[in-house]
């Protein structure tokens, strides 16, 4: 039995706090509960972006500013329940970005690992080390870690790809690093399609060492990718809740294409309806086929081509397509497997 009333312990306890307080002191017991909570809590919530509603307002930011003095000309796909994180996800960014017939945008580098994945119109490029690879709706390509990269559009179209960063993360690692190249685009030192005859083909240079965990693949053309999804879904059942799903691979590694980003594609026959299902690693997709509904948090969201939307951690959620849908998606789950962190539920 307390001899002191409770109403003073309550008085007696705060001004503890604030006493401790002004020496940067706090006590655990009040905060325990939110830093352990029995499941995955996040700031985060499921949302999608519409690309008829993102499609005029990148065209518009073609009007206002120029590749070259935005340096990269982005709209940030900002997670509703974490605004003004520059994140999709509570451990990623996402964004949308143009680059109009003529356009350059600058060489740089830093250690932030970048993927593009190609929502509309074909005739740019980007330059990843000295290599450069013409982007076509569909594909996926990396922009590894500390690598000068440069995108430039020579065509005669508007170009928009998906930028998926590992931002948050480095951030949180406070491990970022950055620098220009010296001139605007960097030297063409090898032909288009050197690193895809080396990598991309089951095959590889037979003295070939991996000096990083990084792919040294850098373009997964969407023509192959089709291909695989097509064969997949014609010989096997589909998962019950994720359709054909693959991932991406390192070929030199058979690990992810890049150590803090995972990446994958899905086929959804027509007239799937999946099942519920949760990991603990929150994703973004990116709708290239087809259309349909996912089913998160008690919202339904309809989607098709273009269109982008974000599933939290650990939110069950359901996908269903009406025609045959074609969805790719990128998490950390690299990340939390490397910490035995990752956790799925079907
Ligand atoms: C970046 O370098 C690119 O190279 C795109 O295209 C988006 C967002 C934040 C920081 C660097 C690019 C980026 C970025």
């Amino acid at each position: 039995m307390s001899a002191v009333p409770q109403a003073d312990v309550a008085g007696e306890r705060r001004t503890f706090y604030e006493k401790i307080d002004k020496a940067y002191v706090t006590p655990l017991w009040e905060v325990l509960h939110a830093l352990v909570p029995p499941s995955p809590r996040t700031p985060c919530v499921p949302h999608l972006w519409a690309y008829d509603e993102l499609r005029p307002w990148l065209m518009e930011s073609g009007r206002l500013i120029t590749a070259k003095e935005a340096v990269r000309r982005v709209l940030i796909l900002e997670n509703p329940g974490y605004r003004g994180n520059s994140a999709v996800t509570h451990s990623l960014y996402a964004g949308l970005q143009l680059i109009l017939p003529g356009e350059v945008a600058p060489s740089h580098r830093h250690t932030q690992s970048a993927l593009r994945f190609i929502v509309e119109g074909t005739g740019a490029f980007t330059a990843v080390d000295g290599e450069r690879v013409t982007m076509r709706p569909g594909d996926f390509i990396i922009t590894p870690s500390w690598t000068w990269h440069d995108h430039g559009n020579p065509g005669g179209e508007p170009v928009v790809w998906l930028d998926g960063l590992d931002i948050p993360i480095v951030q949180f690692f406070d491990a970022q690093f950055a620098e220009n190249y010296p001139t605007e685009q960097q030297p063409v030192g090898r032909t288009e399609g050197e690193s895809f005859a080396r990598f991309g083909s089951n095959l590889m240079p037979l003295d070939f060492r991996p000096k990083s965990r990084t792919s040294p693949l850098f373009w997964y053309p969407y023509a192959r990718t089709r291909e695989a999804l097509a064969e997949l879904a014609r010989t096997d059942a589909p998962h019950a809740a994720h359709g054909h799903k693959m991932r991406f691979v390192n070929p030199a590694t058979g690990g992810w294409p890049m150590p803090t980003i995972g990446t994958f594609i899905q086929l959804l026959p027509k007239g799937f309806a999946g099942v519920p299902y949760r990991s603990t690693d929150g994703a973004c997709f990116s709708v290239i086929e087809g259309r349909g509904r996912v089913r998160v948090g008690g919202a339904v969201f309809e989607f098709g081509p273009r269109d982008h939307f974000v599933v939290p951690a650990w939110h069950a959620y359901s996908l269903e397509a009406d025609d045959e849908a074609v969805l790719f998606s990128f998490s950390d789950r690299p990340v939390q497997e490397a910490l035995d962190l990752w956790r799925e539920q079907v």
